[in-house]
């Protein structure tokens, strides 16, 4: 076998032929590997890529037009904005109900910060009973399913790396209750990574590219080339609601947000996003904003920080509305994102440290500084492309729990503690006592699961004790 001629011919026009320089070395086998990965590349446009986003970093320049993005209170009866929740909660449940919705978790990432090794939905993640994160969706969708009479099926996004571990996982374990064939597993699209000083396409080895997945905003696409939105179109599914692996908190399918989106005078349907207050100014979590009169994103590393601080008359931040990456997009948005050339996502750098070899001399390196670049595109960016988007806040306590870190801020021991505090606030309400600590903390280990209740109301046909014990460890 030999490296097919046109093939060569474009990689040279690319000035990408180093990747070629080993093929002597390889059987037929390898070397087929690894025309099959050159082949899936847009090689005509990886100069221009390149020029744009290895070689030289795209300036980001803030409009002078930037404004706060506004959105609803998550108190419907707020002065500032008040809406009627109970006729959008309406709209979301007709939704469920009809089989309009389908649930889309991104799990293409690599969670390496995490240092768990394998899919990061198999991690433990449930307070008290370590359920994993899969786990904990499958039964939120499984839930939704039974309390609007009609099955929601369930998009999973994985990685070319964890694709095969990911279904063995939910084959292992029968789908956690859901019919398999409402379960649709596909894997997200990879990136070349290219070395800093030259651009050109890095090697882990004399046939594989040093690839890495690219980003969540490759979700769209993936989406579409999978067929995934056919099937969903098929089943006569109208919207998405789509959320990250790495929250066990998140409402997977939550009727006030769908019927918000979906119905809503000034959202066109089309792409929707909870918000969540900042913390404090220099929280790191993207921001939504209006600019040139769009609603997006903007990350916090591109927003000047003097911005990030400025304060209303009250004291509160200017720019509060940070992104937990949860969104609702309609099946239509996803196609015309696919197909409208005015639609293309932009990518995001990263310089990292890759490891890869010499092509010349076939060495293995491994780098001591950052010598490469990953390049990645972020869900978020398409929002601009939606005529109107809306904006619904949450709130940390009642959604907003994620799994990032092995330790600290956003780690399994916070995550812990939210889930606690949330089912702490909810048994309250449905009159529990719940023992707290001098500073108000609940002083117990506490998990409710999804088919116990889907939201603090569904409580009131559930079985509760009168009372939790401090330092007890209870999952209803
Ligand atoms: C993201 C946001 C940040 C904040 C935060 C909320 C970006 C760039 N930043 O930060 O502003 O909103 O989330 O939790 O989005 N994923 C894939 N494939 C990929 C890359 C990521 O499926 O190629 C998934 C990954 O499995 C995870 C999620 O996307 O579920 C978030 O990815 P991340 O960990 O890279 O983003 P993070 O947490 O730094």
């Amino acid at each position: 076998m030999a490296v097919p001629e046109p093939l060569r011919q474009s990689l040279v026009a690319a000035g990408q032929d180093n990747v070629l320089s080993q093929v002597n070395t390889l059987n037929d086998a390898k070397l087929s590997l690894l025309v099959e990965q050159l082949e899936k590349l847009d090689l005509s446009a990886m100069k221009s890529l390149i020029d744009t986003y290895v070689t030289s970093a795209p300036a980001f320049s803030m409009s002078s037009d930037t404004k706060p993005a506004i959105y609803y209170p998550a108190d419907a009866t707020s002065t500032v904005r008040s809406y009627d929740a109970a006729k959008y909660i309406a709209a979301g449940e007709d939704l469920l109900r009809a089989g309009k919705v389908a649930c889309f978790t991104v799990a293409g990432g690599q969670g390496s910060r995490l240092g768990y090794d394998g899919p990061k939905g198999c991690y433990p993640a449930g307070a008290v009973t370590g359920k994993p994160l899969f786990q904990l969706f499958a039964e939120g969708i499984k839930a939704t399913g039974n309390k609007y009479g009609t099955p929601v099926p369930w998009l999973v996004m994985t990685s070319p790396l964890n694709h095969e571990a990911t279904v063995g996982f939910f084959k292992e374990h029968s789908h956690f209750g859901l019919d398999a064939n409402n379960v649709m597993f596909f894997p997200q699209g990879t990136m070349p990574s290219f070395d800093l000083a030259t651009g050109k396409m890095l090697m882990s080895d004399a046939y594989t590219l040093a690839a890495s997945p690219d980003g969540h905003g490759g979700s769209l696409k993936a989406l579409y080339t999978s067929g995934a939105i056919a099937t969903l179109k098929e089943r006569g599914v109208e919207h998405i609601s789509y959320f990250q692996v790495d929250n066990p908190l998140v409402r997977v399918a939550d009727p006030l947000f769908l019927g918000l989106h979906a119905s809503a005078p000034d959202s066109s349907g089309q792409m929707s996003s909870k918000m969540l207050p900042k913390a404090y100014a220099e929280e790191k979590v993207g921001l939504f904003a209006e600019i040139d009169g769009r609603t997006q994103v903007v990350e916090y590393s591109d927003m000047p920080m003097e911005l990030q601080r400025e304060t209303n008359a009250d004291g509160s931040l200017r720019f509060l509305a940070g992104n937990p990456a949860i969104h609702a997009f309609s099946v239509e948005f996803v196609e015309k994102v696919n197909t409208d050339p005015a639609c293309t996502l932009p990518y995001h750098r990263a310089v990292k440290k890759i490891a890869h070899i010499n092509t010349e001399t076939g060495e293995a390196v491994t780098p001591a500084e950052p010598n490469g670049v990953k390049l990645e595109r972020f869900v978020f960016d398409a929002m601009p492309f939606a005529e109107r988007s809306i904006i619904l806040e949450t709130s940390r306590v009642q959604e907003f729990a994620p799994i990032k870190n092995a330790s600290g801020i956003d780690s399994a021991e916070s995550s812990r503690e939210l889930q606690t505090e949330r089912a702490a606030i909810w048994l309250e309400a449905a009159g529990v006592a719940v023992p707290r600590d001098g500073h108000a903390k609940a002083d117990c280990v506490l998990e409710i699961g999804a088919m116990t209740a889907l939201d603090a109301g569904d409580l009131a046909k559930a079985d509760l004790p009168k009372a939790i014990e401090r330092g007890q460890k209870l999952s209803l």
